[in-house]
């Protein structure tokens, strides 16, 4: 199999910014998925040089178009490595192939009847470089540019878009995926319904000149979307190129909703024209929002990429917006949910996972790979296994679907599975016990096998730390050539082979000393630190009488599963507690000397659920988890986490 992925190309009249880098991400993303499924695959992205905006974003500062277009091309292309990005082609409309191949297509399809010469009045948005029918505007405005289009009329050179309407509708109906999600197919045949103009393709050099002449007028420039959305073909060598026989006919387009129209109406229409069969698919975003407004070049509310992976990193990066993001759906930026979901996320469930199970081989099974002992195997084990596998191929199916959100969710739900069975199975217990050997073998080395599978499907989204897991696997070869088909499947590891260092994943970030503050005010103010003085933990009441039944009953305890933990910044003794009971809330307690956080993750402890909420060092505590004290001879103090005898639903009330 084939695939030839795609972003926009975008435009050099500003520099990138978050929704750059998601487009970019997800085509990365969708990728390195498709190579892991064996494919062939084809990625291209690139930036779009010529036309009105660039033009005069050059004259404001004093430069050629083309010095201006170098300098933001560079720009971009700098970006990507900081983001993992690895296009096989970085495409720019200034090529000369490029300009060449539109010369011929033009000449083409000008020469099949299908371009001819007109008058034309129309409301033309500079921001969107197209006409706008009076029916898309709001207010009197683009709405995605807030400002009125201008009303232009001129001689111009139209392509016949019309004679295909019939011929589009027919094919999006007849292809149910074209489109996706969904939304955007129905958007596209409520806009077929009416009938189609023909497409304004040229622009006269007396208003404009940085485009590509028209073959047969030399007094005419290239419209700029018809010159830009013929990267697609000349980026894979049309016409003649082995790439292009080879990989057009499994194109994929990923887009933002801003250009759903020239990708969804004005493309398919031209390749049918050219004579050439559309492209496959065509995946459609929502966007990156910031305070509810579209993070855009022109509002300047903009995210830079580089201070993203500078406060973060990368795979952070690439997790936080495929994670937050429902693909086809607007999403919020802010600073804090992405160190949010890098301590949560990232350090807590999967790096502890990780470096729990890693400690755990290192120690108890000398840094190899155990045999396990199919006697000592449980049924829990075997649903567990079940599990795994199920979630390969539910992450297949929504990657495919472009679903990145849901599927890193399934993994996820995997990886919390796979922190519970450490504690319920203790393997530090199994350890006292030489007649649990083989039980301690079968757990770490479920453990061992459920870590290679999570690296193997992380692998697309967060490259990086998937192959520093592969290492400390022993894997780092396998890995780099692994496929889901070959590889997605249980009991794949040797026993007795080699495990590497272990490294640490993803370090939490202090929020008071990193904040992930981009360069908007919003995200500034949200990243910022919670800045209220230190408060004492309370102290608890002393009684030295007896207490009624009634007085008791007054106190709500609860048996709670600690599912996220990590250390309060500047303090030694306190550690915040994620609990479910069976809402999660936070609960701030004092046992930091005494359990390290990945210890706790997973625990059954019992907390007073109704204690007024109390702020431990600016972070409030929602709750108290009881834990038995007592002091040795020396007066040292130990502390001991009470919990229940057995497993019971967190939520359940202790009286
Ligand atoms: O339209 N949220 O280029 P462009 C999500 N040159 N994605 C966003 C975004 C946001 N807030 N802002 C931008 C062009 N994007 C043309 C394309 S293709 C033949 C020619 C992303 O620089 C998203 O992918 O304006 C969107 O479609 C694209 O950038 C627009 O980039």
């Amino acid at each position: 199999m084939t695939t030839y992925i795609t972003t926009p190309i975008y435009y050099v009249n500003a520099l990138p910014h978050l929704g750059h880098a998601y487009t970019t991400i997800v085509a990365d993303t969708y990728s390195r998925f498709r190579r892991l499924c064996g494919d062939r695959v084809r990625f291209q992205t690139g930036t779009d040089e010529h036309g009105e905006k660039i033009a005069q974003a050059a004259e404001a500062e004093g430069v050629s178009p083309r010095a201006y277009a170098d300098r933001i091309s560079d720009a971009f292309r700098q970006t990507w490595p900081l983001l993992a990005v690895e296009p096989d082609h970085f495409i720019r409309t200034t090529d000369p192939g490029h300009i060449r191949t539109v010369q011929d297509i033009l000449a083409k399809v000008h020469a099949a009847g299908d371009i001819y010469f007109s008058e034309y009045t129309g409301l033309y948005c500079q921001g969107c470089e197209r006409f706008l029918t009076e029916k898309e505007l709001v207010d009197g405005n683009c709405p995605d540019h807030q400002k009125p289009p201008k009303e232009i009329s001129e001689q111009n050179y139209f392509f016949r878009m019309s004679r295909y309407q019939q011929w589009l509708i027919d094919h999006i109906k007849a292809n149910p995926d074209f489109i996706t999600p969904e939304r955007y197919r129905n958007e596209v045949l409520s806009f077929l319904s009416e009938p189609l103009e023909d497409l304004c393709i040229s622009r006269p050099t007396s208003r404009l000149t940085w485009g590509i002449p028209l073959p047969f007028d030399d007094k005419f420039v290239t419209y700029v979307w018809f010159d830009a959305l013929i990267n697609y073909l000349t980026g894979i060598g049309y016409p003649d190129g082995p790439d292009f026989q080879e990989y057009w006919a499994s194109a994929e387009h990923v887009i933002a909703k801003d250009i759903l129209k020239p990708h969804a109406i004005y493309w398919p229409t031209m390749l049918k024209a050219m004579g050439l069969q559309p492209y496959r698919r065509l995946h459609v975003h929502g966007y990156w929002n910031v305070d509810e407004t579209k993070m855009s070049k022109s509002i300047g509310n903009v995210v830079r990429p580089g201070e993203l992976v500078a406060a973060c990193g990368t795979d952070t990066v690439r997790y936080f917006v495929l994670r937050e993001m429902s693909f086809g759906l607007d999403a919020s930026f802010s600073g804090t949910a992405i160190v949010e979901r890098q301590n949560s996320d990232l350090a807590n469930d999967l790096g502890n996972l990780f470096s729990r199970a890693l400690t755990m081989l290192a120690k108890y099974a000398g840094g190899t790979v155990p045999a396990p002992d199919e006697a000592a195997m449980t049924a829990e084990d075997r649903q567990l296994t079940a599990d795994l596998l199920e979630m390969v191929s539910i992450y297949r199916r929504e990657m495919d679907q472009f679903n990145f959100s849901r599927a890193l969710q399934e993994i996820w739900k995997v990886i919390g599975q796979l922190n519970r069975f450490i504690v319920v199975n203790a393997p530090w217990e199994l350890a006292k016990d030489p007649a649990l050997a083989g039980r301690l073998r079968t757990v770490l080395s479920l453990l061992a096998e459920a870590l290679r599978l999570i690296a193997l499907v992380l692998r697309p989204v967060m490259p990086e730390a998937a192959a520093r897991m592969a290492r400390a696997l022993g894997l780092a070869e396998e890995m780099a050539a692994a496929t889901l088909e070959r590889d997605g499947v249980w009991g794949l590891l040797r026993p007795g082979a080699a495990l590497g260092e272990i490294p640490q994943l993803f370090p939490r970030i202090d929020k008071k000393s990193q904040p992930a503050a981009p360069t908007t005010t919003t995200v500034k103010k949200e990243a910022k630190p919670a800045s209220a003085p230190p408060a004492p933990m309370p102290a608890p009441a002393e009684h030295d009488g007896v207490i009624t039944f009634d007085q008791f009953g007054k106190v709500e305890l609860r048996v709670g599963r600690v599912t996220a933990a990590e250390k309060v910044a500047k303090s030694d003794r306190l550690l915040k507690l994620t609990v479910e009971a069976p809402e999660a809330r936070t609960i701030v307690a004092g046992i930091a000397r005494y359990y390290q956080p990945e210890e706790v993750v997973g625990r059954l402890v019992l907390i007073v659920a109704n204690l007024k909420p109390a702020k431990l060092m600016g972070v409030t505590s929602q709750g108290m988890v009881l834990a038995a004290k007592e002091k040795d001879a020396a007066g040292n103090e130990r502390l001991v986490l009470a919990t229940v005898a057995g497993e019971i639903a967190p939520g359940s009330r202790v009286a």
